[in-house]
């Protein structure tokens, strides 16, 4: 909390205070020729993500985004032979408008906002020691567009107004986690990388579905409302794309 960072200039000036930000596997980037890797086939297991229950959410205002934690380790994925990694939380970056808020990019194209939902590599039993670990974290990125309808999988989205400052929380009823992804869950990029913002710490095995979910007007406008560690109003908190530089992006598809 009040953290010594911010996205006015949309992260360029981290490197000086946050030596990893400089590295040559940052995040995110624009997602675009892709090699095809048949061994990723079927490589993602969802386990509990179709939960629901009576414990709780919470869904909070860290100051940098709008992020919905989970209790403790329940739901969880694996990665085909990359490992196990139990679901830690979800958070969202956004535009002012629709234009912009995308972190990734596909083909150059940006979208109006980002949800990432981040998991621990499950040999590791904290957030702190999965950050010393190549490893450490898996990280699933999905576009999101504007659409007609309501989303009602984000109605959580609705309390909002009661997150407009930096550490207010509010506790949200356990729904199933898999009703937030594209319905298609085959067709994704796959490339090693970094957290997207301060201390950057290049430890992310990241997964962009092809296939963006929507929200409507509406409910992108529910993100604009809240303010950040300043008290500014925490819009385009997006980092600008990094270079690829010796990486290669793999995919697979039917
Ligand atoms: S991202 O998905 O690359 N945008 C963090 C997680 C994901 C991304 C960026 C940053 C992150 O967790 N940073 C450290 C802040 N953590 C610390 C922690 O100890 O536990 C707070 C948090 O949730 O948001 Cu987990
Ligand atoms: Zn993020």
């Amino acid at each position: 909390n009040y953290s010594n960072w911010d996205y006015s200039d949309q992260g360029a000036n981290w490197v000086t205070k946050f030596k990893l930000c400089a590295g040559t596997k940052q995040s995110p980037i624009d997602i675009k020729a892709p090699t095809c890797d048949e061994g990723l086939n079927n490589s993602i297991t969802f386990t509990n993500y179709d939960k629901t229950g009576s414990s709780k959410f919470t869904f909070e205002n860290n100051g940098h985004s709008l992020v919905l934690k989970a209790p403790g380790p329940d739901a969880k994925v694996t990665l085909g032979s990359l490992g196990t990694f139990n679901f830690h939380q979800l958070h969202f970056h956004w535009g002012k408008d629709d234009t912009k808020g995308s972190e990734h990019l596909h083909d150059g194209k940006v979208f109006p906002a980002e949800m990432h939902l981040v998991h621990i590599n499950s040999k590791y039993s904290t957030f702190q020691e999965a950050q010393q670990n190549a490893d450490g974290l898996a990280v699933f990125g999905v576009f999101i567009k504007v659409g007609q309808a309501e989303n009602t999988a984000f109605n959580f989205l609705s309390s909002s107004p009661s997150l407009i400052y930096e550490g207010t929380k509010v506790n949200v009823t356990q729904f199933a986690i898999n009703t937030l992804l594209p319905t298609d869950q085959t067709i994704f990029y796959r490339y090693k990388g970094s957290l997207t913002s301060p201390t950057c710490d290049e430890i992310v095995t990241w997964t962009v579905f092809d296939q963006p979910i929507s929200l409507s007007a509406s409910q992108l406008a529910q993100f604009r409302i809240v303010k950040d560690n300043h008290n500014k109003t925490l819009v385009d908190n997006f980092r600008v794309v990094q270079n690829l530089n010796n990486r290669t992006i793999t995919y697979w598809s039917e």
